[in-house]
C-alpha cells in the first residue's frame, strides 16, 4: 500500500491486513484502530490536495498534541507535502519568523491564537489558516469530516522531503532541518530492531510531538512495528504509573525519570514492562542506579539530534552503561575527531563526535552556507556534541563544543536569550548559562550587567523579554554583576560563570 510513497509505505506495512488491531488509546478509553486511524489520514491529504497544498508545500502546525494532529502528519506525507510542527510554547513574534522562512501552504494553530496569528500569516503568503483544538474542535477536522474517503498517496522518493524540524543555532536564528523519507523510515526501522519493537508492544506516549523524540522515534516506531500507544496529552506522573500495567514500553526525557521516581506507585507498576527508553539529554548515572534500584529496570539511553534522528544507543542485551550513549545503530557510522583540523582521533580521546548515514538531514532549509559549515567534504555531519569511545565501543558524550542550554529535554540556545535581554533598557551586556537543576537537568540563568547609574531588578528583565521568548527558554533566575569575566581574547568566559552559580537550585 501506498507504494509510490517511501515513508507511508514504510509506516504502513507492519498494520496492514491488520485493519482492527489498535493503533492508538486514548486517556478516556478511546481506540482508533490503524484501519480507522488512515482512513482519517487519507482524508486530511485529500483535504490539504483540495485546499491547494500542492507536493514539497509546507504545511505548518502550532497545535495541541491530539490523534488529529498525527493524522495531519501522515495526512501531509499523503499529500507529499513537508509537515513543519512548531512547539506550542512559542509565541506568535517566534511563529512569525517560522512563517516568513517556511513560507508554508497551510497553518494550523490553536483556536486560541488565530486572531494573532492569521494576520502574520497572510502576511507570509499562507493561503489557508485553519485550526485545532484541544479537544479536536475547530476547522481542521470539520473540513477533513466533509472529505470523501480515500486517496491516491502521492509519489515520493526516498530523497524527497516529509519534514521540516526547527532548531536553534548558536548565532540565535533558527534553522529548519530538512528531513528526507529515508531517514525517517531507515531510523524508525534500526529503532524497532534494535530495541525489539513488536506488534505487542504497548508504547506509553507522553511527549510532545512537535519534536523528534515524540513525533519521529515514539510515533514511527510504533508504526513500523504495528504497535499500539497509549497516548497521553504531556507528562502527568499520575497518568504515566496508572498506564503502565496495560503497557510495555515508555520513553522519556530525563526529566520524566526524575519526577517517576518520586512517585509512590512507580515499583508495583513498572514490574511488568518491558523497556524504558531515555534521551535528549543527559542521563544522570545517579538516576539510572536509582530506576534500577526501585524498579529492576536499567533504563536503555539513546543519543539523538533533530537534524540526524537517532545516533546511538544502549543495546537492549548486554550491559546498558548509565553515563554513556550505547553504540551506533545499524547502517549509521560514528567518529570521533579534532574538532580544529577534523582528524580522527584514537579511540579513547575526547573530540567532536561525527556522524554519517541514511538518518541524516539533507541540509538546512535556505541556508546552503550553515549546511555546508556543518557537513565535512566526505558526508559526515559535525554535531557540535564532545563525546569519546571507550574501550568497550560505548560512546560517552561528555560535553557539548556548541552553546546550548538542555532544560528539561527542551534546546535553549543562550545568544536568542542575551539578544532579547541586550535590548531592554537598563541592559549593558548579559551572559545566559545553564547550571544544573534537579528537574529540569539544566536550568536558564542570566547573568546580567545593568547599565552604569541603571537600577534593574530580576522581574524587571522577565517581564521585558515574556512576550518574545518561549517560556521554556525565559531564564528561571536571572542575577546581577558588576562585569562578566572575559579571557585575554574578550570572549564571556561562561566555564567561570557555571561553576560560580552552580549551586544557585541546589
Ligand atoms: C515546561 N516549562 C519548562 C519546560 N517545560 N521550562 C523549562 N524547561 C522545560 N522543558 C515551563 C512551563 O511553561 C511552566 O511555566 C513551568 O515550566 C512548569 O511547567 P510544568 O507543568 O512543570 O512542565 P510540564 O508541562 O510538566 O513540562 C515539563 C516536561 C516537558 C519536561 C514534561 O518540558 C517535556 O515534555 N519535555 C520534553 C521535551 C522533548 O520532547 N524534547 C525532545 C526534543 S528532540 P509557568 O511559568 O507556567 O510555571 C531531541 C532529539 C533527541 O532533543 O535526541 O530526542
Ligand atoms: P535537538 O537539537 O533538540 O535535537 O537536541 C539534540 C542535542 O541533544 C544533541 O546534540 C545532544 O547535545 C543532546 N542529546 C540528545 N540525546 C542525548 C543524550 N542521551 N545524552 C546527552 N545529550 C543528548
Amino acid at each position: 500500500m501506498y507504494d509510490d510513497n517511501h515513508l507511508a509505505s514504510h509506516l504502513r506495512r507492519a498494520s496492514l491486513g491488520r485493519e482492527d488491531a489498535v493503533f492508538l488509546i486514548e486517556p478516556g478509553g478511546r481506540r482508533i484502530s490503524y484501519g480507522d486511524f488512515f482512513a482519517d489520514a487519507e482524508r486530511m491529504a485529500r483535504m490539504l490536495a483540495e485546499a491547494g497544498v500542492a507536493p514539497g508545500d509546507r504545511v505548518m502546525v502550532q497545535a495541541p498534541k491530539t490523534v488529529a494532529m498525527l493524522q495531519l502528519y501522515l495526512g501531509s506525507v499523503l499529500a507529499g507535502a513537508v509537515f513543519v510542527p512548531l512547539n506550542t510554547a512559542y509565541t506568535a513574534a517566534e511563529v512569525e519568523y517560522f512563517l516568513g522562512d517556511a513560507q508554508p501552504a497551510l497553518l494550523v494553530c490553536d483556536p486560541a491564537r488565530q486572531e494573532a496569528l492569521a494576520p502574520m500569516a497572510r502576511a507570509a503568503g499562507v493561503r489557508e489558516v485553519l485550526t485545532l483544538a484541544a479537544d479536536e474542535g475547530g476547522t481542521l477536522t470539520a473540513r477533513r469530516d466533509a472529505c470523501a474517503p480515500g486517496f491516491a498517496a502521492v509519489a515520493r522518493g526516498p530523497e524527497e522531503l516529509a519534514a521540516m524540524l526547527y532548531t536553534s543555532g548558536t548565532t540565535g536564528r533558527s534553522k529548519g532541518a530538512m528531513l528526507p523519507h529515508r531517514a525517517l523510515s531507515s531510523n524508525a526501522e534500526a529503532l524497532a530492531q534494535v530495541w525489539r519493537f513488536t506488534a505487542d508492544d504497548v508504547l506509553i506516549h507522553a511527549l510532545p510531538v512537535f519534536h523528534s523524540h515524540g513525533l519521529f522515534v515514539a510515533t514511527n516506531v510504533t508504526l513500523v512495528a504495528g504497535a499500539s500507544c497509549i497516548f497521553l496529552p504531556g507528562f502527568d506522573a499520575d497518568a504515566i504509573v496508572a498506564a503502565m500495567p496495560q503497557a510495555t514500553a515508555l520513553m522519556g526525557v530525563p526529566t520524566f525519570y526524575t519526577r517517576l521516581l518520586n512517585h509512590p506507585g512507580l515499583a508495583e507498576a513498572a514490574r511488568g514492562m518491558r523497556v524504558f527508553i531515555s534521551g535528549s539529554a543527559p542521563l544522570l548515572p545517579e538516576t539510572h542506579a536509582r530506576w534500577r534500584q526501585v524498579t529492576g529496570h536499567a533504563i536503555l539511553e539513546r543519543y539523538g539530534m533533530t537534524e540526524t534522528n537517532m545516533n546511538t544507543s544502549n543495546p537492549y542485551d548486554g550491559e546498558r552503561r548509565a553515563g554513556t550513549v550505547g553504540f551506533p545503530l545499524p547502517g549509521v557510522e560514528l567518529r570521533i575527531c579534532d574538532p580544529e583540523t577534523g582528524a580522527e582521533l584514537p579511540r579513547g580521546e575526547i573530540g567532536m563526535i561525527e556522524l554519517r548515514g541514511p538518518n541524516l538531514f539533507t541540509g538546512y532549509w535556505n541556508m546552503p552556507e550553515k549546511t555546508a559549515e556543518e557537513m565535512r567534504a566526505d558526508g559526515f555531519f559535525i554535531t557540535g556534541d564532545l563525546g569519546l569511545i571507550d574501550a568497550d565501543g560505548y560512546v560517552h558524550i561528555v560535553g557539548r563544543g556548541k552553546d546550548l542550554v538542555i532544560s528539561g529535554g527542551f534546546n535553549v540556545y543562550p545568544r536568542e536569550v542575551e539578544v532579547a535581554i541586550d535590548a531592554l533598557p537598563g541592559v549593558e551586556e548579559s551572559a545566559v548559562i545553564g547550571v544544573p537543576h534537579a528537574d529540569l537537568g539544566e536550568a536558564v540563568v542570566a547573568v546580567v550587567v545593568p547599565q552604569a547609574g541603571a537600577s534593574l531588578t530580576e522581574a524587571q528583565i522577565l517581564e521585558g523579554i515574556a512576550g518574545d521568548l518561549a517560556r521554556f527558554k525565559q531564564p528561571r533566575r536571572v542575577v546581577f554583576v558588576d562585569e562578566l569575566p572575559r579571557n585575554t581574547m574578550g570572549k564571556v568566559q561562561k566555564a567561570a560563570l557555571r561553576e560560580r552559580f552552580k549551586g544557585l537550585f541546589a
